[in-house]
């Protein structure tokens, strides 16, 4: 962990300072979101101190400023997950990005002929607009099951992934098991049956190096907010021959190119899909994010988390009563869910919360996956490149003081 100099980097998250119920606090929530570093903060106030006005209007300075900051976060936050920038649309949240997909790309071209095909372990965010569109066009809609440690059943994604599935949505890595997903495996077999791939990137793009053009991923989402940078912006990547042939998502100001009372024709991608004026002190924070990310290094980072994650798995496995959920393996993200026999996640968070502790209860927004796991809910650490081994033992301790309060044993 030296490698990293974690306690460096945890100087430049001003937040990590604070204290909470009388404790220092122990952050074990970056699944739900991270903490932002002193560079992000200062990225967005400095955009507003110095750049601010409307983008692609300016014949002004300062229009001419806010549009570079705009465009070249677009060039940057293309290049840190391997893209074409001209496919890169900024949106509000991976929620936002694959609304966007099935709405402009799924609900135009598919049947009640066709079927789309998701997984058990998807965030509601990746389920929900495919519900949608199954009202809307009469497709089909199914699930690839899981395995029992909680990967995904890959004889099962062979079987639906051919004839009539035309699109496949699935997790690069799960929010709940912490399943790092094979996506370059699934769009191989995906491709060769003509499916297109859709990727909910939330969880990876903040903790593994992910390259998009060795995934091989049609539409890939994420959010900037769990990446270290800020809240209200995320970005949505399409390939771009299918972003051209796509109709837009919102329509209104900036995304056209003729307006006639009879009709309308729209701008470029990525342009076309960007209504209305756009997080443009959001993208200037998402900017210094990457570069954050990119100075530590994402091998780096996913090693860190890795040890860390082991660390806690191990040190979890002991306490009686204690079931943890997910893989064990190199296929395993930083994020490590449990319950404790016979007492409810949310009695278990709050408690942790009175010892410093932050930890996420409840379904997660996988409702599916929950009842799949026979369960109302979990406990949920995460971790992020910040965290540090004496966090887990916080966490630990913790959860020794919530067997004692419930004389669980
Ligand atoms: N997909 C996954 C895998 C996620 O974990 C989340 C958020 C989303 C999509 C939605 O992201 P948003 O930025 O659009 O909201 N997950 C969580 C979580 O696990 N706890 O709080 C939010």
């Amino acid at each position: 962990m030296a490698e990293l100099g974690v306690d460096q980097l945890r100087a430049d998250f001003p937040i990590l300072q604070e204290r909470v119920n009388g404790h220092p606090l122990v952050y074990l929530d970056s699944a739900a979101t991270s903490q932002k570093p002193q560079q992000v903060i200062e990225a967005i106030s400095d955009y507003y101190l110095h750049a601010n006005a409307n983008v692609h209007r300016g014949v002004h300075a300062l229009g001419e400023r806010a549009t570079e900051v705009f465009e070249s976060a677009r060039e940057e936050v293309a290049r840190f997950v391997g893209a074409d920038p001209r496919g890169l649309i900024f949106v509000r949240n991976t929620t936002e990005g694959l609304n966007l997909v099935a709405q402009a790309f799924a609900r135009p071209r598919l049947g009640p002929g066709d079927r789309i095909v998701a997984t058990l372990m998807e965030h509601h965010s990746n389920l929900v607009p495919w519900q949608q569109v199954r009202e809307q066009t009469g497709c089909q809609l199914e699930f690839i099951g899981l395995t029992p440690e909680g990967r995904l059943d890959l004889e099962e994604a062979a079987r639906l992934l051919r004839e009539p599935t035309r699109l496949l949505a699935v997790t690069h890595v799960s929010n709940v098991l912490g399943t790092i997903n094979p996506i370059a495996e699934l769009a191989r077999m995906a491709h060769r049956e003509g499916i297109v791939v859709c990727v909910d990137g939330a969880q990876a793009v903040p903790h593994l190096p992910v390259n998009l053009a060795e995934l091989g991923a049609d539409f890939y989402a994420f959010s900037g907010h769990k990446m270290l940078g800020p809240t209200g912006i995320g970005a949505l990547w399409g390939r771009p021959q299918l972003l051209e042939e796509m109709p837009p998502f919102l329509t209104g100001g900036s995304m056209i190119s003729v307006v006639r009372l009879e009709a309308t024709t729209f701008d470029e991608i990525p342009h076309k899909f960007e209504a209305g004026t756009p997080d443009i002190g959001g993208t200037a924070g998402l900017r210094a994010a990457v570069a954050y990310l990119m100075g530590v290094g994402m091998e780096a980072i996913r090693r860190h988390e890795e040890e860390l994650t082991d660390y806690a798995l191990e040190a979890l496995s002991e306490i009686p009563g204690l079931v943890q959920y997910g893989p064990r393996g190199v296929d395993r993200a930083g994020v490590v869910s449990f319950n404790l026999n016979g007492v409810h996640p949310h009695d278990v968070g709050t408690i942790l919360d009175r010892e410093g502790v932050a930890v996420r209860a409840g379904h997660h927004c996988c409702q599916p996956l929950m009842r799949h796991l026979g369960v109302a809910a979990t406990t949920r650490a995460s971790f992020h490149l910040y965290n540090r081994p004496y966090e887990v033992d916080s966490l630990v301790r913790g959860l020794g003081e919530v067997a004692r309060v419930f004389g669980a044993e």
